[in-house]
Protein backbone atom coordinates (compact mmCIF):
# COMPACT_ATOMS: atom_id res chain seq x y z
CA UNK A 1 0.00 0.00 0.00
CA UNK A 2 2.33 2.81 -1.09
CA UNK A 3 1.75 5.21 -3.47
CA UNK A 4 -2.13 5.46 -3.46
CA UNK A 5 -4.59 7.30 -5.71
CA UNK A 6 -3.93 10.79 -4.10
CA UNK A 7 -0.21 10.49 -5.50
CA UNK A 8 0.75 11.50 -1.77
CA UNK A 9 2.64 8.35 0.04
CA UNK A 10 1.61 6.42 3.19
CA UNK A 11 3.77 7.85 5.78
CA UNK A 12 3.29 11.59 4.56
CA UNK A 13 3.11 13.55 7.34
CA UNK A 14 -0.36 14.99 8.22
CA UNK A 15 1.06 18.59 7.95
CA UNK A 16 2.57 17.74 4.93
CA UNK A 17 -1.05 16.20 3.05
CA UNK A 18 -2.69 19.15 4.27
CA UNK A 19 -0.16 21.42 2.34
CA UNK A 20 -0.19 19.10 -0.70
CA UNK A 21 -4.35 18.84 -0.80
CA UNK A 22 -4.75 22.41 -0.05
CA UNK A 23 -7.09 22.58 -3.23
CA UNK A 24 -9.66 20.23 -1.38
CA UNK A 25 -10.23 22.83 1.46
CA UNK A 26 -13.04 25.08 0.65
CA UNK A 27 -12.33 28.47 0.01
CA UNK A 28 -8.59 27.44 0.13
CA UNK A 29 -7.20 30.35 2.12
CA UNK A 30 -5.01 28.59 4.65
CA UNK A 31 -6.81 29.20 7.50
CA UNK A 32 -8.90 25.80 7.51
CA UNK A 33 -5.90 24.19 7.09
CA UNK A 34 -4.30 25.80 9.76
CA UNK A 35 -7.46 25.24 12.31
CA UNK A 36 -7.22 21.09 11.08
CA UNK A 37 -3.58 21.34 12.44
CA UNK A 38 -4.67 22.88 15.89
CA UNK A 39 -6.79 20.29 16.07
CA UNK A 40 -4.21 17.69 15.58
CA UNK A 41 -1.97 19.72 18.25
CA UNK A 42 -4.82 19.64 20.58
CA UNK A 43 -5.28 15.64 20.31
CA UNK A 44 -1.64 15.20 20.78
CA UNK A 45 -1.46 16.69 23.99
CA UNK A 46 -5.21 15.23 24.99
CA UNK A 47 -3.18 11.59 23.96
CA UNK A 48 -0.71 12.16 26.40
CA UNK A 49 -2.63 13.18 29.28
CA UNK A 50 -4.61 9.51 28.36
CA UNK A 51 -1.82 7.96 28.13
CA UNK A 52 -0.34 8.40 31.48
CA UNK A 53 -4.21 9.05 33.04
CA UNK A 54 -3.52 5.28 35.00
CA UNK A 55 -0.26 7.18 36.66
CA UNK A 56 -1.78 10.48 38.00
CA UNK A 57 -4.63 11.19 39.50
CA UNK A 58 -6.33 12.52 36.57
CA UNK A 59 -8.89 9.72 35.60
CA UNK A 60 -12.38 8.94 37.29
CA UNK A 61 -14.81 11.20 38.21
CA UNK A 62 -14.50 15.21 39.26
CA UNK A 63 -17.68 14.98 41.30
CA UNK A 64 -19.79 17.21 39.47
CA UNK A 65 -21.77 16.96 36.00
CA UNK A 66 -22.24 18.59 32.87
CA UNK A 67 -24.98 20.42 31.47
CA UNK A 68 -26.76 17.39 30.53
CA UNK A 69 -26.64 16.33 34.36
CA UNK A 70 -23.92 13.70 33.30
CA UNK A 71 -21.30 13.41 35.73
CA UNK A 72 -17.47 14.76 34.37
CA UNK A 73 -14.69 13.16 34.10
CA UNK A 74 -11.39 14.76 35.06
CA UNK A 75 -10.18 13.89 31.72
CA UNK A 76 -13.51 15.50 30.11
CA UNK A 77 -12.93 18.63 31.71
CA UNK A 78 -8.66 18.46 30.87
CA UNK A 79 -9.67 17.96 26.89
CA UNK A 80 -12.28 20.13 26.86
CA UNK A 81 -9.74 22.98 27.96
CA UNK A 82 -6.59 22.02 25.82
CA UNK A 83 -9.04 22.17 22.82
CA UNK A 84 -10.34 25.71 23.73
CA UNK A 85 -6.89 26.72 24.25
CA UNK A 86 -5.43 25.20 20.93
CA UNK A 87 -8.40 26.88 18.84
CA UNK A 88 -7.86 29.96 20.88
CA UNK A 89 -4.18 30.04 20.24
CA UNK A 90 -4.69 28.88 16.61
CA UNK A 91 -6.65 31.92 15.94
CA UNK A 92 -8.77 30.70 13.02
CA UNK A 93 -12.01 29.80 15.23
CA UNK A 94 -14.78 32.46 16.05
CA UNK A 95 -16.86 29.92 18.12
CA UNK A 96 -17.25 27.03 19.56
CA UNK A 97 -19.39 24.31 21.15
CA UNK A 98 -19.04 22.35 23.06
CA UNK A 99 -20.40 19.24 24.77
CA UNK A 100 -18.88 20.32 28.05
CA UNK A 101 -19.87 23.98 27.79
CA UNK A 102 -23.87 24.74 27.75
CA UNK A 103 -23.36 27.94 25.67
CA UNK A 104 -21.45 29.03 22.89
CA UNK A 105 -17.74 29.97 23.62
CA UNK A 106 -17.06 33.14 22.05
CA UNK A 107 -13.18 33.44 20.40
CA UNK A 108 -11.64 35.42 17.87
CA UNK A 109 -14.53 37.30 16.24
CA UNK A 110 -12.73 37.72 12.92
CA UNK A 111 -12.39 34.69 12.13
CA UNK A 112 -14.48 32.77 9.72
CA UNK A 113 -14.73 29.09 11.63
CA UNK A 114 -16.74 27.64 14.23
CA UNK A 115 -16.61 24.29 15.68
CA UNK A 116 -18.21 21.72 17.41
CA UNK A 117 -16.64 18.99 19.68
CA UNK A 118 -17.19 16.52 22.26
CA UNK A 119 -13.20 16.67 23.29
CA UNK A 120 -13.36 13.44 25.28
CA UNK A 121 -16.22 10.95 24.23
CA UNK A 122 -16.96 7.62 25.49
CA UNK A 123 -15.34 9.17 29.07
CA UNK A 124 -17.03 6.10 30.93
CA UNK A 125 -14.14 4.45 29.32
CA UNK A 126 -11.13 6.28 30.40
CA UNK A 127 -10.54 4.34 34.15
CA UNK A 128 -10.68 0.82 32.70
CA UNK A 129 -8.10 1.53 29.86
CA UNK A 130 -10.86 1.16 26.92
CA UNK A 131 -10.43 3.21 23.63
CA UNK A 132 -11.84 6.56 23.82
CA UNK A 133 -12.33 9.61 20.64
CA UNK A 134 -12.12 13.51 20.01
CA UNK A 135 -15.43 14.18 17.43
CA UNK A 136 -15.20 17.94 15.59
CA UNK A 137 -17.12 19.32 12.99
CA UNK A 138 -16.11 22.88 11.51
CA UNK A 139 -18.31 25.36 9.80
CA UNK A 140 -18.27 28.42 7.94
CA UNK A 141 -19.76 31.41 10.38
CA UNK A 142 -23.21 32.76 8.62
CA UNK A 143 -23.07 36.38 10.50
CA UNK A 144 -20.91 38.57 9.34
CA UNK A 145 -17.19 38.68 10.40
CA UNK A 146 -16.32 41.20 12.93
CA UNK A 147 -19.46 40.52 15.36
CA UNK A 148 -20.17 38.19 17.86
CA UNK A 149 -21.10 34.39 16.79
CA UNK A 150 -24.86 33.89 16.68
CA UNK A 151 -26.82 30.58 17.53
CA UNK A 152 -27.60 30.29 13.88
CA UNK A 153 -23.89 30.23 13.24
CA UNK A 154 -23.60 26.52 15.02
CA UNK A 155 -27.42 25.78 14.78
CA UNK A 156 -26.61 24.71 10.85
CA UNK A 157 -27.63 21.66 9.18
CA UNK A 158 -24.58 18.87 9.03
CA UNK A 159 -24.70 19.23 5.11
CA UNK A 160 -22.90 22.44 5.73
CA UNK A 161 -19.94 21.28 7.59
CA UNK A 162 -16.90 21.97 5.77
CA UNK A 163 -14.64 19.19 7.38
CA UNK A 164 -15.08 17.13 10.30
CA UNK A 165 -13.29 14.06 11.85
CA UNK A 166 -12.33 12.23 15.14
CA UNK A 167 -9.30 11.33 16.86
CA UNK A 168 -9.21 7.88 18.05
CA UNK A 169 -7.48 7.01 21.69
CA UNK A 170 -6.89 3.25 20.99
CA UNK A 171 -4.17 0.51 21.16
CA UNK A 172 -2.88 3.38 18.22
CA UNK A 173 -4.15 6.96 18.66
CA UNK A 174 -5.25 7.98 15.02
CA UNK A 175 -6.77 10.87 13.22
CA UNK A 176 -9.49 10.30 10.66
CA UNK A 177 -10.74 13.33 8.52
CA UNK A 178 -12.92 14.41 6.06
CA UNK A 179 -13.40 17.98 3.90
CA UNK A 180 -15.39 16.36 1.57
CA UNK A 181 -13.18 14.65 -0.45
CA UNK A 182 -12.80 11.37 0.61
CA UNK A 183 -11.54 9.94 4.16
CA UNK A 184 -7.82 10.20 5.07
CA UNK A 185 -6.26 8.26 8.15
CA UNK A 186 -3.25 9.21 9.82
CA UNK A 187 -1.38 7.58 12.58
CA UNK A 188 0.09 9.24 15.60
CA UNK A 189 3.73 7.78 15.41
CA UNK A 190 4.33 8.42 19.05
CA UNK A 191 8.35 8.44 18.96
CA UNK A 192 8.00 11.55 16.02
CA UNK A 193 4.85 13.02 17.66
CA UNK A 194 3.52 13.39 14.27
CA UNK A 195 0.51 12.05 12.55
CA UNK A 196 1.39 10.34 9.40
CA UNK A 197 -0.80 8.90 6.62
CA UNK A 198 -1.71 5.07 7.24
CA UNK A 199 -5.16 5.09 5.47
CA UNK A 200 -5.92 7.16 2.45
CA UNK A 201 -9.11 7.62 1.04
CA UNK A 202 -10.89 5.33 3.44
CA UNK A 203 -14.16 2.93 2.40
CA UNK A 204 -16.75 1.40 4.39
CA UNK A 205 -17.67 -1.71 3.17
CA UNK A 206 -21.35 -1.58 1.61
CA UNK A 207 -22.26 -4.75 3.59
CA UNK A 208 -21.51 -6.13 6.94
CA UNK A 209 -21.84 -8.36 9.68
CA UNK A 210 -20.94 -6.53 12.20
CA UNK A 211 -23.78 -5.17 14.67
CA UNK A 212 -23.14 -2.78 17.58
CA UNK A 213 -25.82 -2.00 20.15
CA UNK A 214 -26.34 -1.05 24.01
CA UNK A 215 -28.82 -4.99 24.14
CA UNK A 216 -28.92 -4.18 27.93
CA UNK A 217 -31.75 -0.97 27.02
CA UNK A 218 -33.58 -4.76 25.06
CA UNK A 219 -37.07 -3.54 27.13
CA UNK A 220 -37.02 -0.08 26.66
CA UNK A 221 -35.97 -0.39 22.77
CA UNK A 222 -39.24 -0.27 19.81
CA UNK A 223 -40.47 -3.18 18.94
CA UNK A 224 -39.02 -2.56 15.61
CA UNK A 225 -35.59 -2.46 17.04
CA UNK A 226 -36.12 -5.84 18.93
CA UNK A 227 -37.52 -7.51 15.76
CA UNK A 228 -34.21 -6.13 13.13
CA UNK A 229 -31.98 -7.62 16.89
CA UNK A 230 -33.92 -10.78 17.06
CA UNK A 231 -33.10 -11.07 13.21
CA UNK A 232 -29.55 -10.24 13.65
CA UNK A 233 -29.23 -13.43 15.47
CA UNK A 234 -31.02 -15.22 13.39
CA UNK A 235 -28.82 -14.34 10.79
CA UNK A 236 -25.71 -15.21 12.83
CA UNK A 237 -24.23 -11.27 12.56
CA UNK A 238 -21.63 -10.79 15.26
CA UNK A 239 -22.19 -9.20 18.06
CA UNK A 240 -19.55 -6.39 19.04
CA UNK A 241 -19.98 -3.06 21.21
CA UNK A 242 -16.96 -1.18 23.37
CA UNK A 243 -20.02 2.06 24.66
CA UNK A 244 -17.21 4.48 23.12
CA UNK A 245 -18.79 5.58 19.87
CA UNK A 246 -15.95 6.39 17.85
CA UNK A 247 -14.32 3.11 18.45
CA UNK A 248 -17.42 0.78 17.16
CA UNK A 249 -18.06 3.21 14.44
CA UNK A 250 -14.20 3.00 13.46
CA UNK A 251 -14.14 -0.63 13.51
CA UNK A 252 -17.39 -0.71 11.70
CA UNK A 253 -16.03 1.63 9.24
CA UNK A 254 -13.18 -0.78 8.61
CA UNK A 255 -14.83 -3.95 8.46
CA UNK A 256 -18.40 -3.76 7.98
CA UNK A 257 -20.99 -3.08 10.18
CA UNK A 258 -23.42 -1.16 11.69
CA UNK A 259 -23.73 1.36 14.63
CA UNK A 260 -27.01 1.66 16.32
CA UNK A 261 -28.60 4.14 19.35
CA UNK A 262 -31.79 3.97 18.89
CA UNK A 263 -34.53 6.07 20.76
CA UNK A 264 -35.28 3.94 24.82
CA UNK A 265 -37.65 5.24 27.26
CA UNK A 266 -34.86 6.72 29.36
CA UNK A 267 -33.49 8.70 26.17
CA UNK A 268 -36.69 9.38 24.16
CA UNK A 269 -34.65 11.20 21.57
CA UNK A 270 -32.06 9.14 21.70
CA UNK A 271 -28.39 9.59 23.29
CA UNK A 272 -26.15 11.03 21.17
CA UNK A 273 -25.88 14.53 20.16
CA UNK A 274 -26.55 15.83 16.82
CA UNK A 275 -24.13 18.74 16.78
CA UNK A 276 -20.88 17.00 18.10
CA UNK A 277 -21.41 13.41 17.66
CA UNK A 278 -23.78 12.33 15.25
CA UNK A 279 -22.91 14.87 12.21
CA UNK A 280 -19.52 14.70 12.44
CA UNK A 281 -19.17 10.85 11.67
CA UNK A 282 -22.28 11.12 9.33
CA UNK A 283 -20.50 13.06 7.05
CA UNK A 284 -17.34 10.63 7.25
CA UNK A 285 -19.38 7.74 6.98
CA UNK A 286 -20.95 9.14 3.15
CA UNK A 287 -17.49 10.77 2.11
CA UNK A 288 -16.54 6.35 2.89
CA UNK A 289 -20.00 4.78 1.11
CA UNK A 290 -21.83 4.23 4.46
CA UNK A 291 -24.83 5.75 5.66
CA UNK A 292 -26.32 7.54 8.43
CA UNK A 293 -29.61 8.31 9.52
CA UNK A 294 -32.43 8.64 12.32
CA UNK A 295 -34.01 5.52 11.69
CA UNK A 296 -36.27 7.90 9.50
CA UNK A 297 -34.02 10.70 8.07
CA UNK A 298 -30.60 11.24 7.03
CA UNK A 299 -28.73 12.61 9.65
CA UNK A 300 -26.66 15.40 7.75
CA UNK A 301 -30.42 16.79 6.77
CA UNK A 302 -31.85 17.28 10.16
CA UNK A 303 -32.19 21.41 10.62
CA UNK A 304 -31.14 21.49 14.80
CA UNK A 305 -33.05 23.69 16.79
CA UNK A 306 -30.65 23.40 19.92
CA UNK A 307 -27.18 23.28 20.73
CA UNK A 308 -27.51 20.11 22.92
CA UNK A 309 -29.72 18.25 20.66
CA UNK A 310 -30.06 14.70 20.73
CA UNK A 311 -30.70 12.30 18.00
CA UNK A 312 -31.87 8.59 17.24
CA UNK A 313 -28.58 7.32 15.46
CA UNK A 314 -27.93 4.50 12.98
CA UNK A 315 -24.81 4.87 11.04
CA UNK A 316 -22.35 2.02 9.00
CA UNK A 317 -22.44 0.05 5.75
CA UNK A 318 -24.98 1.52 3.61
CA UNK A 319 -27.02 -2.03 3.02
CA UNK A 320 -27.04 -2.73 6.89
CA UNK A 321 -28.46 0.55 7.50
CA UNK A 322 -31.02 0.80 5.03
CA UNK A 323 -32.06 -2.99 6.22
CA UNK A 324 -32.67 -1.52 9.58
CA UNK A 325 -34.61 1.58 8.71
CA UNK A 326 -36.61 -1.54 7.04
CA UNK A 327 -37.99 -2.37 10.65
CA UNK A 328 -38.55 1.27 12.11
CA UNK A 329 -42.26 2.34 11.20
P1 LIG B 1 -20.55 10.47 26.37
O1 LIG B 1 -20.52 11.62 25.42
O2 LIG B 1 -21.11 10.86 27.71
O3 LIG B 1 -19.22 9.80 26.50
O4 LIG B 1 -21.63 9.43 25.80
C1 LIG B 1 -21.52 8.99 24.48
C2 LIG B 1 -21.19 7.52 24.50
C3 LIG B 1 -20.79 6.96 23.18
O5 LIG B 1 -19.41 7.03 22.99
C4 LIG B 1 -21.23 5.54 23.30
O6 LIG B 1 -21.44 4.96 22.04
C5 LIG B 1 -22.48 5.65 24.09
O7 LIG B 1 -22.38 6.85 24.84
C6 LIG B 1 -22.63 4.53 25.04
O8 LIG B 1 -23.82 4.69 25.74
P2 LIG B 1 -24.41 3.50 26.59
O9 LIG B 1 -23.51 3.36 27.79
O10 LIG B 1 -25.78 3.95 26.95
O11 LIG B 1 -24.40 2.27 25.74
MG1 LIG C 1 -19.85 12.33 23.90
Amino acid sequence: MDNINLGVPIGTTLDRFIKENQDEFPYATGELSQLLRDIALAGKIINREVNKSGLLDIAGSYGQQNVQGEEQQKLDLIANIRFIRALKNGGQVCGIISEEDEEIIHLNQNCRYVVAIDPLDGSSNIDVNVSIGTIFSIYRRISPLGGPVQAADVLQKGTEQVAAGYILYGSSTMMVYTTGHGVHGFTLEPSLGEFVLSHALMTCPEEGTIYSINEGSWHEFEPGIRNYLSDCKKDKLTARYIGSLVADYHRNMLKGGIYLYPKTIKNPHGKLRLLYECNALAFIAEQAGGMATDGHQRILEIQPHAFHQRSPFFIGSKKMVKNAMNYLI
